[in-house]
């Protein structure tokens, strides 16, 4: 597919006129300085944009646009700590032949674990996964420890990169904003002190394994160089990491220690798993973790 007209530019766009109907975004001056960045090689731009709004303790746009030979979106909205509202999070990456695609509401805790949750959020948002799962199939196996971030509805997915798989894409980001939209709307602000702190440490759990293992790190690395790509995911992508809480990753991912006390670099001590969607349509996990 040529990429040179193709830009998740109007992703963003959407999404935002969406949140303006609903509530009024308050920019962050202290993202500025990544508002505009230009990749080592000067072939690729990346662009942020980030707001906080009621409810909305950051919502946060990056685009990498690399002409011809890359277009990557990593768009997400993360509640305030007194809503235990799902994380909207869309990451898509783009070549010449592939995309690579996440798109979901991120539980804020385990829906394996914790059906209360599951049901409360996904129960009546299945209909709208379904409508995608054929069109967007299953795209095989994943870092097995990311599941516990993933919801029954998730769009996980690899294409060859057509308009047509990229036109069904934009329809399933605009519903799924949408939804989430709808869920902001209703959610109650928590009062209950005990749990808000826990809505607080789910959200930093995210972030911290974020920030320490997405798959994109290596690319924004060679784009923009080891220091400046440390400081985007720590300071944007995933900004609250070093606030929401101060447990740190080996807290949270025990599993992750060496024997020198650091952290495991594989991104994954599990291995991957899960070739075929491990949720059936009514939501009910039936995966089995092998290997
Ligand atoms: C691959 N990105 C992946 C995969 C997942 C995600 C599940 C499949 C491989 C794997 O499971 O490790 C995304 N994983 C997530 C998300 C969460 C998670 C969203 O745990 C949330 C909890 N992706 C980006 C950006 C880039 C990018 C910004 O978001 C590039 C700048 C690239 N993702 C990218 C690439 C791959 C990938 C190149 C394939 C390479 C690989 O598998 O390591």
């Amino acid at each position: 597919m040529d990429l040179s007209n193709f830009s998740y530019q109007k992703f963003v766009n959407f999404a935002l006129q969406e949140t303006k109907l609903r509530t009024a975004l308050a920019p962050l001056p202290s993202h500025e300085k990544f508002r505009l960045l230009r990749s080592k090689d000067n072939n690729a731009v990346l662009r942020t944009l980030s707001f906080c709004a009621p409810k909305i303790r950051l919502v946060r746009s990056l685009t990498v646009e690399g002409n011809r030979a890359m277009q990557v979106l990593d768009f997400a909205v993360f509640p305030e700590p007194e809503f235990d509202l799902p994380i909207f999070c869309a990451n898509f990456f783009t070549n010449a032949s592939l995309s690579i695609v996440v798109l979901d509401l991120n539980p804020l805790y385990d829906v394996t674990i914790h059906t209360d949750y599951k049901e409360k959020y996904y129960r009546k948002l299945l209909p709208l996964g379904k409508k995608y799962f054929e069109l967007l199939p299953w795209g095989g196996n994943i870092t097995a420890e990311s599941l516990r971030f993933f919801s029954p509805i998730l769009i996980w997915t690899r294409f060859n990169s057509s308009q047509f798989k990229h036109d069904v894409l934009y329809s399933a980001f605009m519903d799924y904003f949408k939804a989430w939209l709808a869920l902001m709307d209703e959610a109650v602000k928590e009062t209950s002190a005990c749990h808000i702190h826990q809505n607080r440490e789910a959200q930093h759990k995210y972030l911290t394994w974020r920030a320490e293992k997405d798959p994109g790190h290596p690319i924004l690395k060679k784009l923009v160089g080891e220091n400046l790509a440390k400081e985007l995911v720590w300071r944007f992508l995933f900004d609250g990491v070093d606030s929401l809480g101060a447990k740190t990753f080996l807290d949270y991912f025990p599993e992750y220690k060496c024997d020198s006390g650091t952290i495991n670099q594989k991104r994954s001590v599990m291995g991957k798993s899960y070739e075929t969607r491990p949720w059936d349509l009514n939501g009910e996990f039936v995966g089995n973790h092998s290997g």
